[in-house]
């Protein structure tokens, strides 16, 4: 498989597609926000999983071109269901952590969102910790930029990588997410309980959201609700779906 050229290809034949996982309020079950998460809709395999090529694409340079068509896809599709009367909840987009490090990224994120007609504040990134680690001042400028924009930043995968507490306090971000190998067994291990625990009062006393990943059981939600945690995603509401598939949701909560 060439898969470089393959990827290239795939870009420039429309292949790439946004699935969106809803993120719902704990105490309300209203929706918070829409995760977007890539998918390659292939022509002989199908749906091709994002661990899959995201990795070939940091690799090969394409993740710059590919992240961007993310931004805007998922900005242009928020204006879809804007205009038919959807009123979508903020989409969330992944950010890898080559394309937040790229020199420029505030202003390609603002042209988007100003080309595309989408207010900031219906947009969230999502970076990991580990980008934080490195270029660490640089990172800040461009967090503060993107702050200034108007829009959302979220801390993907918390507590899985080099965690320094240190950057809740120094990067500007909004939200913290709980990393699903943590919240799999929050509610069966007392050494995941706790550190989901720890977090969650950690994100409340800093005055950060906090939404737990990968919810599959109904004993797993009570228990974030327990400790107070404020929102979460996961299978236990839904799978990431089509674009279509979250109209049909839309429509069914008005
Ligand atoms: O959707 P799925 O669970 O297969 O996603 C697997 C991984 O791929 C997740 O870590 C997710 O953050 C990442 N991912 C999904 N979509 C995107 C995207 O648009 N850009 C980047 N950089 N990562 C993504
Ligand atoms: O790393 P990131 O959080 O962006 O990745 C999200 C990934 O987690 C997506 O690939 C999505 O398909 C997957 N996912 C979402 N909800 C669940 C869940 O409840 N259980 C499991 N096992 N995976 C999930
Ligand atoms: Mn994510
Ligand atoms: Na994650």
């Amino acid at each position: 498989l060439d898969c470089e050229n393959d990827l290239r290809e795939a870009l420039e034949r429309g292949e790439f597609e946004l699935f969106y996982q809803p993120q719902l309020f704990i105490e309300s079950a209203a929706l918070m926000g829409l995760e977007a998460l890539l998918r390659w809709r292939h022509p002989c395999k199908g749906l091709v999983a994002p661990s899959v090529f995201i990795p070939i694409l940091e690799e090969c340079g394409l993740i710059e071109p590919v992240g961007e068509w993310v931004i805007r896809a998922a900005c242009r599709q928020h204006r879809v269901w804007q205009v038919a009367g959807l009123r979508p909840p903020r989409v969330a987009v992944n950010i890898s952590g080559r394309q937040f490090l790229r020199a420029g990224f505030a202003e390609t994120v603002a042209r988007i969102l100003a080309e595309e007609g989408l207010a900031p504040a219906f947009l969230e990134l999502e970076i990991t910790e580990t980008v934080l680690a490195r270029e660490t001042e640089q990172c800040i400028e461009t967090l503060k930029s993107l702050k200034g924009l108007g829009l959302e930043i979220a801390l993907d995968d918390f507590g899985t990588g080099y965690s320094s507490l240190n950057y809740l306090k120094r990067f500007p971000i909004n939200t913290i997410k709980l990393d699903r190998s943590f919240v799999s067994e929050c509610n069966t291990k007392s050494e995941d309980a706790a550190i989901c625990a720890a977090i969650i009062s950690l994100g409340r006393t800093l005055g950060l959201k906090t939404i737990a990943e990968g919810v599959e059981q109904a004993g797993q939600l009570d228990f974030l609700r327990n400790e107070g945690c404020l929102a979460y995603q996961g299978f236990l509401h839904s799978q990431p779906m089509s674009a279509p598939k979250i109209a049909e949701l839309l429509r069914g909560r008005q």
